[in-house]
């Protein structure tokens, strides 16, 4: 074969790109040793190949509302732009898990409705979302990378209410979005935010380095105060208020499991702030309350 027909297939390839998999397989099946140095040169005539057409990534909205939480019944595998909307007069709070193989959505509800979870729920995926959007029209919006499956999203801040939906196709091929901050969320604690983040709009991407879920909530606080501060005033919080008052909610993610990277665009305004994740652990007790609570401030 000469270099000119081993580069063929690799022209054809690039020119018909449509998603990274497809460059990936092509290159496996080549003599990859001596078709480099050929197809980096150029030392003939050949044409170089076609730009490659952009890659789209599909744009989702979740809205909730106060008695319905709407996304598509199917959307494609892979990166998703996902913006939540709160339309509800109260906090939205979302999170999207992957219902296992042969379990239905009913098992789902079942799951979530039971103090004694079945074991597949600590192993099942969750996606990681933005999440929590003011109420009355507040939007977030993230990335996020579903697998392929059956997956199940619910706002349980609105009587738990649920929706679910399909995601089939190939998740290769959408490049994932270059972030400005990275934050890591551990066993129990937030890494990342030792320095102070700069205000406005920013792509955190946060991954989940632990060995069980997390979540982040971002509350804008009282300048200066400190996680104490934020415990003592929960202690005199009316139990139908979600957060104390001088707290603020200004967005995070749901749900994510290890292993497992989500993005989502916070907006955030000069002042302390506190993360903290509000999952529960094994003893029942948010996160938090075992340490994964930090305050930061912005500046
Ligand atoms: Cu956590």
């Amino acid at each position: 074969m000469t270099p000119a027909e081993r580069r063929q297939p690799v022209n054809r390839l690039a020119s018909s790109l449509a998603n990274r998999r497809q460059i990936l397989l092509g290159l496996g099946g080549l003599a990859g040793a001596t078709l480099w140095p050929a197809w980096t040169t150029g030392q003939d005539a050949t044409p170089a190949p076609a730009p490659m057409p952009p890659l789209v990534i599909p744009e989702i909205e979740l809205v909730g509302t106060n008695d319905a939480l709407i996304f598509p019944s199917a959307i494609s595998a892979g990166i998703n732009a996902i913006t939540v909307r709160n339309e509800s007069d109260t906090i939205m709070h979302t999170f999207a898990m992957r219902i296992p193989d042969g379990l239905t959505d009913d098992d789902a509800i079942a799951a979530l409705m039971t103090e004694d979870t079945p074991d597949w729920f600590g192993h099942t995926l969750f996606a990681g979302n933005p999440d929590e959007p003011q109420p009355g029209g507040g939007e977030l919006t993230g990335y996020v990378f579903y697998v392929p499956g059956h997956y199940m999203a619910v706002n349980p801040f609105s009587d738990g209410i649920a929706t679910s939906f399909d995601v089939a196709g190939e998740p290769w091929g959408r490049p994932a979005p270059v972030a400005d901050f990275e934050v890591g969320l551990i066993d129990m604690a937030f890494l990342g935010f030792d320095e102070p983040i700069p205000a406005g709009p920013h792509l955190w991407r946060l991954t989940n380095h632990g060995t069980t879920w997390h979540d982040l909530t971002t509350l804008k606080a009282p300048d200066g105060s400190t996680v104490d501060d934020l415990f003592a005033a929960f202690e005199t919080t009316p139990e139908d208020q979600v957060f104390p008052d001088g707290y603020m909610t200004t967005g995070g993610v749901g749900a994510t499991s290890p292993g497992v990277s989500t993005w989502v665009e916070l907006n955030l305004e000069p002042g302390t702030h506190i993360a903290a994740c509000f999952l529960p652990g094994e003893d029942g007790l948010p996160h938090a309350f075992n340490g994964m609570i930090t305050a930061f401030e912005v500046v």
